[in-house]
């Protein structure tokens, strides 16, 4: 190796290299471990089965419900490794979700009735399929305490759009999607009069409270829920609870469950028995069996009625056309789960012991043969159990949710009074294995497994309670994620994950490499809209306009500068602050606040983003960057100056000077000639491969020589003010010309180190 004069140089290309002391193996054998850290071969088994090595990544990434948080997680399988909060309905400051313009427009879109609403209670993730499989393009989430639903890119794991449900009052049976992600599905849960701002007293539940369900139009070109083309189905105050869109044979249908379909009113306070009472009285719910295909068809041919300006097809309607069923479900069920096939749906009672089997062939048969045992009150046919159950299966105490393996007719629900799973057959009805949680599970979940194509290997329970897994945090505990190895015919727990974010109730796992997202923005895209941001700007570009009483400044961020260095004003002024990160290297963010403001953004490479605020008080504000971006990232800052109205400068000030002397002035122009050493190795070996070939170093390379550009006509610069003797501005200049050297040679072996890694072949 050759030795560099330039310490910090020779540090970076060590670095760059991968020059790291050779790795020391600890002389503990795996028995000694295992003893010191009282392991048992079980242990090790799972440990082996979960641990993802450094530098390798999961098979599976796990996009999980927030719970109250209003977010999502994101997680790894088998490793449990969290990756990313995603901001949805909930203000999220390290993306700068909410504090920026652009994701304050997103957030604007959940407003109900005027009003913001910077929380939700997020249940049930759906990735976006194509013919019923996970295609890895959207995510959706629904907000169960303010009737909402989000939209996720997961080109950059984004929230996009927020919509509002026009008739609910709560929300809980979405989100779901159908096998083309035509619709989003999204039932009501506690029925209200379906007209807003409406009241009518409990005693009119019957008449005038409604439940429902809605179905969003999802335009996949646009990755947009089209609110004028969604409509809804008036349903009875049944409090509909899940949903499952049909696949396959059954595709073109949907189901909701329902409880407390006694339609009970509660009113403790007036001697009448507690809710919880009457809402299990009955034996049976009603699932809800439903022809989506052809109220479409019938909304589209003008039979909606408009409430709250949004298209809703009456019972009466959906009645009188033969596209609404009811079927008599055991007791409080909580989950509907359409079998990969399409050909059965699973029903789970919470109250019951047992699953329901609903053949779906049945189901059509017995109306098609117009075979009903009876009308509900609002005269929606009642098909039997009897005809259309396939099967019932007794599982266990407090059935709720269920998924699918990879293995045909083999099914896993959660057993929440029992905190078990069980893994039983559908097709014979038959029990097979079943394993303890930690404690009270709720959904569980499988790789793909509400698809038409699960992936089977790993299963994940949702656990309500940790009670004593994990060191005690005080009275809140986290939630408990336990992985579950379902590779063999006995299941094996494998691992606990606190969760520590609010009670997630769904989660949904996709194959790894179905996401493609991507590593930087199309340079200066506002990223909430994929549009041309009309805020950017390219190098160079960069100015700040002031008009009347408003300053707006078209900036740019680069390693390691802002630009602009600094921003004035006046007390009172309207402050815009656009900014574009021009970067082009991946994971180069910078973040941006400006001091008491209240104010931030996180600019990915390429992205433009917009801050805005009133100057309201007088005084010196810094502001900077708050990602540790380069070895300069500290220097990343400026000032906003905010003068006082009618501010003039008193006397002539002078800013401060430092003391340079012509040796400095020759070290500086050494080390840079220095460092033009290692940049033109660094160049020789790029070139000297097929670098194109790679499209993330070809970026890099541009990176690299914007900034190597960036020092033309300094040197003639600092040499004119050698001549003159001024050291300080000589030695400033080519100090400058060193710092873009840095950043080049930065650039320049990571690219390296990149080709090096990926195999890049020789070019003559
Ligand atoms: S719900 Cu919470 S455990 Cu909202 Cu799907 Cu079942
Ligand atoms: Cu940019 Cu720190």
């Amino acid at each position: 190796m050759k030795k560099f004069a330039v310490r910090s140089t020779s540090l970076l290309l060590a670095a760059g290299l991968g020059l790291a002391a050779a790795a020391s193996w600890s002389a503990e054998s795996l028995q000694d471990v295992m003893k010191r850290r009282n392991l048992s071969q079980q242990d090790l088994l799972a440990a082996s089965k979960t641990y993802v090595p450094t530098g390798k990544r999961d098979d599976f990434i796990a996009f999980s419900s927030g719970g109250q948080s209003g977010q999502i997680i994101v997680y790894g399988i088998p490793s449990m490794r969290i990756l990313k909060y995603i901001g949805v309905f909930t203000p999220e400051p390290w993306q700068g979700y909410g504090f920026d313009e652009e994701s304050k427009a997103v957030l604007k879109q959940g407003r109900i009735d005027g009003k913001d609403i910077t929380w939700g209670d997020t249940h049930h993730p759906a990735i976006s399929e194509t013919q019923g499989k996970y295609d890895g393009q959207y995510l959706f989430i629904n907000d169960k305490a303010n009737p909402r639903l989000a939209v996720l890119d997961l080109r950059d794991f984004e929230t996009k759009q927020i919509v509002v449900n026009p008739i609910f009052k709560s929300e809980h049976g979405g989100a779901f999607v159908t096998p083309n992600t035509e619709y989003v599905i999204e039932a009501a849960q506690y029925a209200s009069p379906l007209e807003n701002k409406k009241f009518f007293p409990l005693e009119e539940f019957n008449e005038k409270y409604r439940g429902g369900v809605t179905y969003w139009k999802f335009d996949r070109k646009e990755g947009r829920i089209v609110e004028k083309e969604s409509f809804s189905l008036e349903l009875p105050p049944y409090s509909q609870d899940l949903s499952d869109a049909g696949k396959g044979p059954s595709d073109g249908w949907s189901f909701t469950n329902s409880f407390c379909s006694e339609r009970y009113v509660g009113g403790i306070e007036k001697g009448r028995p507690p809710y919880e009472a009457g809402c299990s009285a009955k034996d049976t719910d009603y699932l809800h069996v439903i022809n989506w295909k052809k109220a479409a068809e019938l909304v589209k041919a003008g039979k909606a009625k408009k409430i709250n300006g949004h298209d809703v097809l009456m019972m009466e309607t959906a009645i009188k056309e033969g596209i609404l069923f009811l079927i008599p479900e055991p007791k409080s069920p909580h989950g509907v789960d359409v079998t990969p096939d399409g050909k059965m749906l699973v029903v789970a009672g919470k109250l019951d012991t047992h699953v329901s089997v609903y053949s779906f062939e049945k189901i059509m048969a017995a109306i098609k043969a117009g075979k009903f045992e009876s009308k509900d009150p609002y005269g929606i046919p009642v098909l039997s159990m009897k005809d259309t159950l396939h099967t019932q299966v007794q599982l266990g105490l407090g059935p709720l949710h269920t998924q699918y393996d990879s293995k045909p007719c083999i099914a896993y629900t959660s057993l929440y009074v029992d905190s078990q799973v069980a893994k039983w057959n559908y097709c014979e009805g038959k029990v097979l294995d079943k394993i303890s949680v930690h404690y009270n599970i709720g959904h569980l979940m499988t790789m793909e497994g509400d698809s038409v194509d699960p992936k089977g290997r790993y299963l994940v329970a949702l656990n309500k309670l940790s009670i004593d897994r994990f060191n005690p945090v005080g009275p809140l505990h986290p939630q408990n994620h336990q992985l579950i190895d379902i590779s063999n015919d006995k299941m094996q727990l494998l691992y606990d994950m606190p969760l520590p974010l609010g009670e997630p109730h769904y989660v949904v796992a996709i194959s790894a490499d179905k996401l493609k997202p991507g590593v930087r923005y199309k340079v200066g895209t506002n990223s909430r809209t994929d549009k041309p941001h009309p805020g950017r700007v390219v190098a160079g570009e960069e100015r700040t306009v002031k008009k009347g009483n408003k300053v707006e400044v078209f900036g740019s961020l680069i390693r390691s500068h802002i630009t602009p260095e600094t921003i004035e004003a006046e007390v009172g002024d309207e402050i815009t602050i656009n900014l574009t990160n021009l970067e082009r290297a991946q994971d180069e963010t910078h973040g941006f606040t400006v001091s008491t403001y209240n104010v931030h953004a996180s600019v990915e490479p390429g992205k433009t983003v917009q801050l805005k605020f009133k100057a309201d008080k007088e005084g010196v504000y810094p502001y900077y960057c708050t990602e540790f971006c380069s070895a300069l990232h500290l220097e990343m800052q400026g000032y906003l100056l905010v003068k006082p109205k009618g501010w003039k400068p008193s006397k002539t000030t002078t800013l401060a000077k430092g003391s340079y002397t012509e040796a400095d002035y020759k070290a500086t122009v050494k080390k840079v000639a220095d460092t033009q050493v290692i940049i033109d190795s660094v160049v020789a070996y790029i070139t000297s491969v097929n670098y194109k070939d790679f499209p993330d170093v070809v970026a890099m390379v541009e990176d690299a020589f914007d900034q190597l550009g960036k020092t033309k006509g300094l040197k003639e610069k600092h040499e004119a003010f050698a001549a003159k003797k001024d050291w300080e501005n000589a030695n400033l200049w080519a100090e400058q010309i060193w710092q873009y050297q840095v950043k080049t040679a930065d650039l320049g072996l990571r690219a390296k180190t990149y080709l090096e890694q990926n195999g890049a072949k020789k070019v003559k």
